[in-house]
């Protein structure tokens, strides 16, 4: 009986010493400790033994059974350190790898300068005022002194859905209708921005759909040199403070009079280059003074109230800021360019 149990403890150490996961020990366990183990076994046939022999063998089965089950502890120690050891490897972080860079998106090009646009106006007091892109002919027409038959609609193509339905030429109707809804009392200081639809055919300068950033502010007393201030602020803001402007006479049916505002250029402060080609001044937006025809179909009396408005094109003042060649960048979703203007 001692002898088996002595060879049970060689066994168990040969088994435990070549298990290498923690499975294979856990059998071993089983096996060797367990119910149906040997030593339970040779506990078992204590009764057969002499009552000499039993506290021997039952002391000796006792030491087999714990130095088996000490083995088998310092072997479970030492597999887990080694698993330890590998995950800690396998998931060491070396920190001073770059970290992955994540894909951030950006601000549409577009959206910044708008947003920047309406940040300044907002400062200025106004408020942004947004309206339907499908628009009804009378806003986006008659009520800005463009009668049905009025020549200058025809420089407006217009994607006509109905008789008297189509995609708004421009963000003025949206102007008109928050006139109309003040029921003829001031103040009104708003900006409308927003897309716009003409029927062109796209080029390098030229998209049948296209943004506008349009300006309106309506009420007592205002007067051409408001306008002029207002604009001397956005020019500077948007294109620097050394920025000068100058305002040249222009024709809009719904303002008289009209202006077109140029900036001194600030890619050659002046002088002449290919950017403002040779002129030193570059054109930036229109303008002018409500046309009284206007504020009268609006609800407003044109002898009481008076009032300017201007309009430009985002894409203009982005491609202008950015040397951007070719409009249609804006619209083809290429990554290669947007990216260009990640936290523009
Ligand atoms: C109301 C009264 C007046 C809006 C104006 C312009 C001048 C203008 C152009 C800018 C770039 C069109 O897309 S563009 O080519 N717009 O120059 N817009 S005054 O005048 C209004 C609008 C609404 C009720």
């Amino acid at each position: 009986m001692k002898e088996k149990l002595l060879e049970l403890r060689e066994k168990a150490l040969e088994n435990v010493k070549s298990a290498d996961d923690l499975k294979k020990l856990q059998d071993i366990r089983v096996n060797f400790l367990g119910k149906k183990g040997p030593i339970t076994e040779v506990l078992k046939g204590m009764g057969k033994l002499t009552k000499e022999e039993r506290p021997v063998i039952g002391q000796l089965a006792n030491d087999v059974r714990n130095a088996i089950g000490t083995l088998i502890e310092e072997k479970r120690a030492e597999i887990e350190a080694r698993l330890l050891e590998r995950k800690l490897e396998s998931e060491k972080i070396d920190v001073t790898l770059p970290g992955r860079k994540v894909q951030t998106g950006s601000h549409h090009l577009l959206a910044s300068v708008i947003r920047e646009v309406e940040d300044l106006f907002i400062g200025l007091g106004f408020s942004v005022a947004e309206g339907p892109e499908v628009e009804e002919d009378y806003y986006n027409f008659e009520a800005l002194n463009l009668p049905k038959d009025h020549p200058a609609r025809d420089m407006q193509d217009s994607f006509y859905i109905t008789e008297d339905i189509l995609m708004r030429t421009h963000t003025s109707p949206m102007q008109a209708r928050t006139l109309e809804a003040h029921k003829g009392k001031g103040p009104v200081k708003i900006i409308c921005p927003g897309k716009v639809y003409r029927r062109d055919n796209d080029d390098a300068t030229h998209s049948h759909q296209f943004m506008q950033i349009e300006g309106l502010c309506v009420d007592k007393n205002i007067r051409l040199s408001d306008l002029k201030g207002v604009l001397t602020v956005f020019a500077k803001h948007m294109f620097g403070a050394e920025r000068e402007i100058r305002l040249r006479p222009s024709f809009f049916p719904f303002t008289e009079p009209s202006v077109e505002m140029d900036i001194s250029c600030f890619r050659c402060g002046g002088h002449g280059c290919s950017v403002c080609k040779g002129t030193g001044w570059i054109e930036i937006l229109g303008a002018g003074m409500v046309h009284p025809n206007v504020l009268r179909m609006s609800g407003f009396d044109p002898s009481v109230y008076t009032g300017f408005a201007f309009g430009m094109g985002p894409e203009r003042i982005a491609m202008l800021k950015y040397g951007i060649e070719d409009i249609r960048h804006f619209y083809t979703d290429d990554i290669r360019f947007l990216k260009q203007f990640d936290r523009a």
